[in-house]
């Protein structure tokens, strides 16, 4: 013993067999993947476009269905959330193929490796920044909008690519009666089918546990999520206290509303509060996946940019008491500045805007992200 060297056991790579990382199952899990994926995909350019219009873009921007972000945004982050039990589920499927031997074979080998990398580099870092992105956690240099969009497409890219490329595999193993002539055999073994239960399960489980932050039937449930819909001020959270905003308790005796246009005129609160008050319900959708619907009362933005001698197609934009931060300044294209339900809002549920809600005075219109729900209103400008 004394002289010789320890012999170490040699290191061999994890043997993977058996059907649960064949072709068959690879197949299964990625067009569930894929699903979630196209759905996060398309729901992310809806918000991306309705948040940060191109100019030409902004008037058309359709106000309604009312509750159109509030669905779309819900199932973006919900398909987020569905896609990371699925990515790792694939990722486990196909480990033995990432590590194969030689690592590349040939130019289009060496082509489809680096599609491969993109894709599983993208998905991660789209999944990973968006989970954390909704418990406003942002442990990155980067700003979160514009990186996260510009990997989206990256990751699209790298997907449509890797199913034209493995589109012969995945036809051959899209159904389960399929022949299997191409690699493996194709029956369904009770291996892969308790498999398949397991990561189903898994989603249905992330799911139920964080969906009812935006769908409210199923509030109960949602024990995972953030956010609580009930849980705040009036019964509706809230992102940012007017503590934290800088703004605190606005005093209602020297509170204005200054309305720039071609017939400028200021409001006090008590001159705000008696013009035409009307009622809309509808929620507040915030970006990160939360959402909720209450009734709120105030005076009709078209109704004081009309005032102010404004068109029937001017747009509008907002500036609010908070002295920083990115959502102190919003702007609102025509189809917004003009649907009846667009209110700067001045009760909620039936009580006076408490200051976190952004008393005296917030923007609240339909189909529109809850960051450009501009709290604590006090200058509109006729464009
Ligand atoms: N001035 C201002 N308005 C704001 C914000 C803000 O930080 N500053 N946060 C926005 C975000 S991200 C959301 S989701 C909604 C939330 O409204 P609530 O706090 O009344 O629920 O307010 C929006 N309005
Ligand atoms: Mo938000």
């Amino acid at each position: 013993m004394g002289g010789m060297k320890p012999r170490l056991p040699a290191v061999r790579p994890p043997v993977f067999k058996g059907r649960l990382h064949d072709a068959r199952t690879a197949t299964s899990i990625g067009r569930l993947l894929g699903v979630a994926i196209a759905i996060c995909f398309g729901t992310g350019l809806i918000s991306h476009y309705l948040q940060h219009p191109p100019g030409w873009l902004a008037d058309y921007l359709p106000s309604r269905p009312s509750w159109g972000y509030r669905l779309t945004q819900g199932l973006h982050v919900a398909s987020g959330i569905a896609a990371i039990p699925l990515l790792l589920a694939k990722l486990w499927t196909v480990y033995p193929r990432l590590f194969a031997w030689p690592p590349v074979r040939s130019v289009r080998h060496a082509l489809e490796r680096l599609s491969v990398a993109v894709l599983v580099a993208g998905a991660v870092f789209e999944l990973l920044t968006g989970l954390l992105n909704t418990v406003q956690w942002y442990p990155w240099p980067f700003s979160f909008v514009p990186v996260h969009f510009a990997v989206a497409w990256l990751l699209a890219g790298a997907l449509t690519l890797h199913v034209a490329v493995k589109y012969p595999e995945i036809k051959e193993h899209w159904s389960r009666k399929s022949t299997g002539t191409l690699a493996l055999p194709a029956a369904d073994g009770p291996d892969r089918r308790s498999f398949l239960t397991g990561v189903t399960a898994a989603v249905g489980a992330v799911t139920l546990t964080t969906v009812g932050q935006s769908f409210t039937p199923l509030k109960s449930f949602d024990v995972l999520a953030p956010r609580h819909p009930d849980h705040g001020p009036q019964s509706l959270p809230v992102n940012k206290t007017a503590a934290a905003a800088g703004v605190g308790r606005v005093d209602a005796s020297t509170y204005l509303l200054t309305v720039d246009g071609p017939r400028p005129y200021t409001l006090t609160l008590a001159e705000l509060s008696a013009l035409a008050r009307h009622a809309s319900v509808l929620p507040i959708a915030c970006v990160e996946g939360w959402s909720k619907s209450a009734r709120w009362t105030g005076v009709r933005m078209t109704d004081l940019l009309r005032r102010a001698g404004a068109p029937p197609d001017a747009r509008v934009r907002v500036t609010s008491l908070e002295k920083y931060g990115s959502y102190r300044v919003m702007e609102m294209g025509r189809e917004y500045a003009h649907d009846p339900l667009t209110l700067l809002a001045l009760t909620l549920n039936g009580q006076t805007l408490t200051p976190d809600h952004g008393y005296p005075a917030r923007i609240i219109a339909p189909n529109r992200p809850g960051v450009l729900q501009t709290k604590w209103v006090t200058r509109l400008e006729v464009l």
